[in-house]
């Protein structure tokens, strides 16, 4: 098979990656490790920056993300028995968020995908990428007991953090930053009316907790869990009293609770790596870089390099013009930086941190104190949690 632009990974950096292109008239070929039921069945992001909902829009998939998604001028910070609202509208000059969830975004890509009549292979196994250093790269994979080779110009690696793509840089030309975080979080989603109507994030002496939602019926709740701990160790009704525990009284009061459809625990990792180009192989996403997702950015990351790999391809096709591809990896390198900021400090200041010290823990309240005595510094927040410009 032969293609211009082949994609490892059908999550939605190689979805919306694939569907950009092909608007565009240029081909391309998706590669994906599991089934489209498996990728449609994984629960994960419900915030969307504007700039996501924008390059969705310009993707020709904006139509249900726009009837069905809800647009959020703001969002709850508790502690202990205290709630303060940051108004994300007012403090940005008119910004806001998109609450729609990663299944439904994924779905709407491959039904639009479909219509086009976009390749995406699934159950690829073994998927490959060789030659990435002469003009004819191509990867391979096997289907079943036969090996099959697509050529293509350029290959991007959309395969998240554990693919393919990254590893087959050679390790001595990678620089790699992370740092693992002492806890994870455990998920819950509910077929029951959200506590709120916009998002609460608390910080409490027994450990963080989110309540986010995905509709008007369906809710999606997280708390901070030891990092050794199973979905076995909690049942739902455990899951609920630790949620409501960690609550002001006023929300724990008000909270339905019912079976959960969806139990999850994700560790919480910070990792980015440098560069994120190896001669005809380009890193997006998950695949480059990972965020805790306390500031909501992991998704919005990856939106941010599809953007600025789309425009890089556009103008190498268009008008021979290399010069996005070869400022690629800096250009998004210094946005993805700015995200893994936010994040990391949006974790420090709202987890429960094992090993902390009486001095780490008074720290920790003065930012928060500090924060709601401010209007610069929740605008500072306000203005990351939108998303900065790409
Ligand atoms: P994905 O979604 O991991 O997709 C990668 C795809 O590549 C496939 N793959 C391979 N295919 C072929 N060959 C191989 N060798 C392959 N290896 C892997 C995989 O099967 C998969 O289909 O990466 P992508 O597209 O870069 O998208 C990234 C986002 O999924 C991720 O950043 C977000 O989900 C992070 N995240 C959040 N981001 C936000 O912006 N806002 C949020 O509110 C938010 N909440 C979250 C989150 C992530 C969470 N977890 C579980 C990590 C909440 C949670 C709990
Ligand atoms: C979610 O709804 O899954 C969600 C929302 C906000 C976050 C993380 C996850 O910061």
């Amino acid at each position: 098979m032969k293609t211009q632009v082949g994609i490892i990974g059908a999550g939605p950096s190689g979805l919306l990656l694939s569907q950009l292109l092909h608007q565009e008239g240029i081909e391309t070929v998706v590669l994906e490790r599991r089934s489209r039921d498996y990728v449609l069945g994984r629960i994960r992001a419900g915030v969307l920056e504007q700039g996501f909902v924008n390059l969705m829009r310009k993707a020709g998939v904006g139509d249900r993300m726009d009837r069905e998604g809800e647009v959020h001028k703001g969002f709850d910070i508790a502690h202990g028995n205290n709630r303060h609202r940051i108004d994300l509208e007012d403090l940005t000059g008119g910004d806001t968020v998109m609450v729609y969830g990663q299944t439904e975004l994924t779905r709407d890509l491959y039904e639009a995908r479909d219509r086009m009549g976009g390749i995406v292979i699934h159950d690829a196994e073994d998927v490959t990428p060789h030659g990435l250093e002469t003009d004819t790269p191509f990867l391979t994979y096997r289907k079943g007991d036969d090996i099959e080779t697509v050529t293509c110009d350029y290959i991007i690696g959309c395969d998240g953090f554990h693919g393919v793509s990254r590893k087959s840089i050679p390790k001595d030309r990678l620089t790699l930053y992370e740092r693992v975080y002492p806890f994870g979080w455990l998920g819950v989603l509910s077929r029951t009316p959200p506590v709120s109507e916009e998002l609460i994030y608390a910080r409490h002496e027994r450990g963080f907790a989110l309540c986010s939602l995905r509709s008007r019926t369906l809710s999606r709740y997280y708390v901070q869990c030891p990092l050794g701990d199973t979905i076995e160790d909690w049942s739902d009704d455990r899951f609920w009293e630790e949620l409501k525990s960690r609550l002001p009284d006023t929300v724990a009061e008000t909270l339905v609770t019912g079976p959960s459809i969806e139990k999850s625990i994700a560790p919480l990792r910070s990792f980015v790596c440098e560069p994120m180009r190896w001669g005809r192989l380009f890193l997006a996403g998950d695949a480059a870089h990972i965020v805790p997702p306390t500031g909501a950015k992991g998704l919005n990351s990856a939106a941010s390099d599809i953007y600025y790999l789309f425009h890089a391809l556009l103008a190498q096709y268009r008008k021979d013009d290399p010069s996005g591809l070869d400022g690629y990896s800096d250009r998004a390198l210094a946005r993805i930086w700015k995200a893994q900021r936010f994040s990391w400090w949006m974790t420090n200041l709202l987890h429960r941190f094992p090993d902390r010290s009486g001095f780490d823990a008074r720290m920790q309240e003065t930012d928060l104190d500090y924060l709601f005595s401010s209007r610069s510094a929740m605008a500072s927040l306000a203005e990351n949690y939108v998303g900065l410009p790409f």
